[in-house]
């Protein structure tokens, strides 16, 4: 078997991901040019690195043959919402789009990591234009609100710290912060349709405010 090149195999998910980057940030920008509440908030996105991708080799015995469609998350894009409901619209809108095609979904919202991990995890089809023609990649896309961002970011570094081996008093208190943090979101759905007309009021007032200072400046 011949040694992976890795910059080069790397290069169509580096694209994959500056692409997707690129397209939710613009349903983004389209919401909120409709005047719409946007179920996107925040788009981020990274290619596993090297190392990352040698180490997940390892402890999920991967062979390099099967790298490409065993490896679902070399390409990642995480997509932040401000509700629950808005984690499945979006997922409906990756359903209907025709770039890409949605081959698995796992929902650790409804079923949440026994960490007290959740999000929603799709993982789409993506054809990638290279110099040698089409290449249909795999990238997830992670789906969660801001508080599941939260915490999980919180308990990713914890991780690194403690290599996944939590002291049991941090253990419980991280999960305790879990559910405190699914408390929130269920609170803010409650209260989901008087936020959402709030931030209609503020953007209204905001574009008035604009519209007012360009009328007098053009003056
Ligand atoms: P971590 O792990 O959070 O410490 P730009 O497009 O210029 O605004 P840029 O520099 O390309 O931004 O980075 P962007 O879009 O902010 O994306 C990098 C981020 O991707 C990471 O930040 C994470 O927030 C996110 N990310 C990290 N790991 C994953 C993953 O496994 N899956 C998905 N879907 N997203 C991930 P950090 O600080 O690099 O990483
Ligand atoms: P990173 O550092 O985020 O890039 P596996 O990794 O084997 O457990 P699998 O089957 O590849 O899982 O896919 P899964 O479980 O749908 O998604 C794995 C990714 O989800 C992880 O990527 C994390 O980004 C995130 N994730 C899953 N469980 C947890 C958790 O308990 N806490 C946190 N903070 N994130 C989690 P990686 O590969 O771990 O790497």
């Amino acid at each position: 078997m011949t040694e992976i090149k890795w910059n080069e195999f790397l290069i169509p998910y580096s694209q994959a991901v500056d692409e997707l980057k690129i397209k939710f940030r613009d349903l983004r920008k389209e919401f909120l040019e409709k005047n719409e509440h946007s179920p996107i908030e925040f788009v981020t996105g990274r290619v596993k690195t090297i190392d990352s991708i040698k180490e997940k080799m390892r402890r999920r015995y991967i062979s390099e043959d099967l790298l490409e469609q065993d490896m679902q998350d070399i390409a990642g894009i995480r997509i932040q919402c401000q509700f629950v409901e808005d984690i499945y619209d979006v997922a409906r809108l990756l359903h209907i789009r025709e770039d890409m095609r949605v081959i698995e979904e796992r929902d650790y919202i409804a079923n949440s990591k026994s960490s007290g991990y959740r999000s929603y995890h799709v993982v789409i089809e993506y054809p990638i234009q290279t110099a040698n023609g089409q290449k249909n990649i795999l990238a997830e896309i992670q789906i969660r609100t801001l508080a599941m961002n939260f915490w999980s970011t919180i308990e990713h570094s914890l991780n690194y710290k403690y290599q996944g081996d939590f002291p049991e008093e941090i253990n419980e208190r991280l999960k305790r912060a879990a559910e405190a943090s699914f408390m929130l979101d269920e609170e803010m759905s409650k209260i989901r349709e008087e936020i959402q007309d709030a931030q209609q009021y503020f953007t209204d007032r905001k574009r008035d405010v604009n519209n007012t200072t360009e009328h007098k400046d053009k003056k």
